[in-house]
């Protein structure tokens, strides 16, 4: 982060201080996330679940109930209000979390913002029809991440005419400029490279290699590497194996710059990102 990227994040009744890496914890609401006894059955659990991440030191609970993976099942709005309303509720009202809202629907953003979430996660930035207006009057921060396409086709032949990272940071100046057209002040917006979106692994591993071109533009980054298959595919190891490889990329991010770590495994990554903060003040404080 330069010195010119706001630290203190407004995110409704919350304070986020990102004058130090911050960790988000990923908390899933499709179906096959949690037990299926029911509608109880399933916010008790999704509660158990955040209340661990945040006793092991999350600042943010990231709540998503659209699955992003390629070929997933499209929703509709309703389903995916009846999969989301009910925890980021329970989330609120119960352990008083800063609840993240991954979604790209407007009406989700506006009943979200309406019972008290903190902060919009969108991969698809606010490109959806209606997204952009309901994104400003939610006077929430939205983080804008990078894909081309959409979930279900981002994958097939990823191409980037120049270096990825000047692509990436071009498009996302572009959103960028785009909100603040539309009345959502650059204060309120994180950034995102999207490892994994529209990438290959070659793509995903430079992009990180090269995130200081992204610390240009003067936002807060977000990332989320947490068990993706860039990992799978550079240490040839199955999703459940993947925290060692993990725990590498998001101590190289923080050390350019990133401040928030999208992750599942909230503490050991605390640790890692703990430690690797530790030697970079260190660093600073001697000059
Ligand atoms: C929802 N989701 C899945 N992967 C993600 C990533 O890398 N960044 C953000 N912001 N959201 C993500």
């Amino acid at each position: 982060m330069d010195s010119r990227t706001p630290s203190l994040l407004a995110c409704g009744r919350h304070r986020l201080d990102l004058s130090f890496p911050r960790i988000m914890g990923i908390l899933n609401v499709t179906p096959d996330s949690f037990s299926d006894g029911g509608r109880h059955v399933a916010v008790d659990d999704a509660l158990e679940r955040a209340e661990q991440m945040l006793a092991e030191g999350a600042a943010i609970i990231d709540v998503g109930g659209e699955s992003t993976r390629p070929g997933a099942e499209v929703i509709s709005v309703q389903q995916e209000l009846d999969r989301v309303m009910p925890v980021v509720e329970a989330l609120v009202r119960e352990l008083d979390a800063l609840v993240s809202v991954d979604t790209s629907t407007p009406e989700v953003m506006r009943e979200c913002a309406r019972v008290g979430a903190g902060m919009i996660n969108d991969v698809r930035n606010l490109r959806r029809e209606g997204a952009m207006s309901a994104a400003a009057s939610s006077g929430l921060p939205v983080c804008l991440m990078h894909m081309l396409g959409e979930p279900g086709n981002m994958q097939q032949a990823p191409h980037y005419a120049g270096a990825v990272e000047d692509e990436v940071a071009s498009f996302l100046a572009q959103r960028v400029a785009a909100c603040e057209a539309a009345g959502l002040k650059r204060e309120r917006l994180l950034l995102d490279p999207g490892f994994g979106f529209a990438k290959t692994v070659e793509h995903n591993l430079r992009l990180l290699h090269r995130m200081d071109r992204l610390n240009e533009l003067g936002l807060p980054l977000l990332v989320g590497m947490s068990r993706k298959s860039m990992i799978g595919k550079v240490l040839d190891r199955p999703v459940e194996e993947r925290l060692a490889g993990g725990l590498a990329l998001s101590a190289l991010a923080v050390e350019r710059g990133a401040r928030i770590l999208r992750v599942h495994d909230v503490g050991p990554h605390v640790d890692a990102v703990n430690m690797t903060w530790a030697v970079l003040e260190e660093g600073e404080s001697h000059g």
